[in-house]
């Protein structure tokens, strides 16, 4: 009774009045039934109480985000939680060992996610990422995986460099009067340009893009988790409805340009783009008309949604690290000294992919990730039931196991070489990042391409754990105001070799 107590009051904060009724009410069915018992559960977590654990812990998903209300409960019961939402029984784990047989594991190849909210953004079923159609997601990771390797992947550089140059030799249009630049919506600029350049490649509007690629995740994150009532009540539910239609209805139009295009030119280079690939695949009977627009959304939302912000939290980090900007900088001028910045030696850059690798870690944007069993289990003495949701915190699995200073930002985190199963910023296995690989190369080489030319200088008092943020379905910067803006200064001795 005292934990349970506890729980209640420790959660009323954050409910609504019409909930709070609620609650009242069950207690008094709770104080009549006594000593009602909690669900046979050997697994830690809030109890069940009647109903009361089920609302309070999925209102807190609701209320706080899915990766607040993660990590809160991983810091209350443990590195093991059994806790629910939608009333349905889900299980956090932010240890290693589970999360690594999770990953690997072909038992857990399945996402989860309210049914009406998928179908909302069109990923019911569909596309790649939250596709649970298990024989479908596989082929359409096929096209994912090869257009994000090979060709595409040796194209990806010169893209990188070249879409940063464009991009900061415009940047006087991008300054306010104070010298500042919104640098998280310039760095969205040049990784949707990027995407373009490489995956349907159609002239397009890159900022009316972004608008809706923002409207849509905006979306994603909010109907993921929600009650079917919620998609009942217009006034909610309709705006969302409408931000997921108009990116849908771009990515259509999007591809009936490509569909000309394609239709005039008399011949193709054999290496066709990702559109193409798709748009092929459908003349062939393949692939639906639904699939091709699906899997081209989630292609152009996918680096916009990770990358850019990854590279944000990057600059703010650097700022706040003058030492590894300095490290930075001399291993950058030794490489480009030797070769232009095109045709770098990626692996020559330790340092940088040491800087990569902790800021994933420190200040992740992918924060954890969502899965279902499709079939029963024992993750360590934990007994999984077929369709248990899992969600595995990666984030705080990064900041609670080997590595020396788990929560400071530090390189030395990255001087021994780290056991894959202790770093996991894109997941592994049958379900990992399918763009791991590219991903990384393109952060090398934009943040190349940037930091030889410029040194940033957020505002006064602006670190990333100054500014406010958001842990709903990933670790975002909330874009008020000034607090993002940056300035751009022009470094002093730009390295000899600069071809940019
Ligand atoms: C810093 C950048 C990125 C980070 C941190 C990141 C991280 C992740 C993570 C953690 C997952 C879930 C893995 C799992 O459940 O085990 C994921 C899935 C995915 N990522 Fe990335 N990602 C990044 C960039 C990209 C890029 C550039 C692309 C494509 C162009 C991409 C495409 C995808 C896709 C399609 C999935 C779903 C895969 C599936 O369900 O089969 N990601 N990413
Ligand atoms: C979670 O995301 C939704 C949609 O963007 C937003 O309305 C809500 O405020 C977010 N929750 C928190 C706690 O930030
Ligand atoms: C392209 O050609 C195919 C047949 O060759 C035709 O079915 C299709 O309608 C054409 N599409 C466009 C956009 O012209
Ligand atoms: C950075 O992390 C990746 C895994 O994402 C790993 O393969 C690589 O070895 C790491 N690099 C360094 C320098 O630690
Ligand atoms: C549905 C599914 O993939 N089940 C697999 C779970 O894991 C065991 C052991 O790895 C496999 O034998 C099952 O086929």
């Amino acid at each position: 009774m005292l934990t349970t107590g506890s729980v209640v009051v420790h959660s009323l904060c954050e409910v609504t009045p019409a909930v709070l009724l609620m609650l009242l009410l069950l207690l008094l069915l709770l104080l009549i039934t006594a000593r009602r018992q909690t669900r046979s559960s050997h697994i830690p977590g809030p109890s069940f109480v009647a109903g009361i654990g089920p609302i309070l812990s999925y209102g807190r998903f609701i209320w706080t985000g899915i990766g607040t209300a993660c990590n809160y409960y991983n810091n209350r019961y443990g590195s093991t939680v059994r806790i629910w939402i939608n009333g349905e029984e889900t299980i956090i784990f932010s240890r290693s060992s589970a999360v690594y047989h999770v990953l690997r594991s072909p038992n857990y190849t399945s996402r989860f996610g309210s049914k009406r909210g998928l179908e909302c953004i069109g990923m019911e079923g569909r596309g790649i990422i939250f596709n649970s159609n298990i024989a479908h997601w596989k082929k359409m990771r096929t096209y994912f995986s090869k257009a994000l390797s090979g060709p595409s992947l040796r194209r990806t550089v010169g893209i990188c460099v070249s879409s940063t140059a464009k991009h900061l030799d415009r940047l006087q249009d991008m300054t306010d009067p104070s010298g500042h630049v919104d640098a998280l919506n310039l760095l969205r600029a040049i990784v949707v340009d990027i995407s373009n350049r490489l995956f349907p490649r159609v002239p397009l509007n890159e900022k009316e893009l972004l608008m809706k690629i923002h409207n849509y995740f905006e979306t994603w994150q909010t109907v993921l988790i929600q009650p079917d009532i919620f998609f009942k009540i217009g006034w909610l539910y309709n705006k969302h409805k409408k931000a997921a239609q108009e990116l849908q209805d771009a990515m259509e139009n999007l591809l009936e340009i490509k569909r000309s295009i394609i239709n005039r030119s008399e011949k193709l280079d054999d290496d066709h783009d990702f559109a193409t690939e798709l748009i092929f695949a459908q003349n062939h009977g393949e692939l639906s008309a639904d699939d091709v627009r699906q899997c081209v959304l989630e292609m152009v939302i996918a680096a916009p949604d990770t990358l850019s912000i990854s590279l944000f939290f990057m600059l703010m980090l650097l700022k706040q690290n003058p030492k590894v900007e300095l490290q930075l900088v001399e291993e950058m001028s030794a490489v480009l000294d030797q070769t232009a910045v095109e045709n770098i030696d990626y692996e020559r850059l330790k340092v940088m992919e040491k800087f990569i690798n902790e800021s994933m870690r420190f200040h992740p944007v992918v924060d954890f990730t969502m899965r279902r069993a499709l079939d029963d289990d024992d993750v360590e003495g934990t007994k999984i039931k077929e369709g248990t949701n899992i969600i595995l915190n990666i984030g705080l699995m990064h900041k609670t196991e080997f590595f020396p200073k788990p929560r400071e930002f530090s390189l030395t985190n990255f001087d021994s070489p780290v056991p894959s199963r202790f770093f996991q910023p894109f997941g592994c296995g049958p379900r990992s990042c399918v763009g791991k690989h590219i991903a990384m190369v393109m952060m090398k080489a934009i943040l190349i391409s940037l930091l030889c030319r410029y040194t940033v200088c957020p505002r006064q008092g602006c670190t990333v754990s100054s500014i406010r943020q958001t842990n709903n379905l990933s670790q975002q910067p909330v874009e008020d105001e000034h607090s993002l803006s940056m300035r751009f200064i022009p470094r002093a001795t730009q390295p000899k070799h600069d071809r940019l």
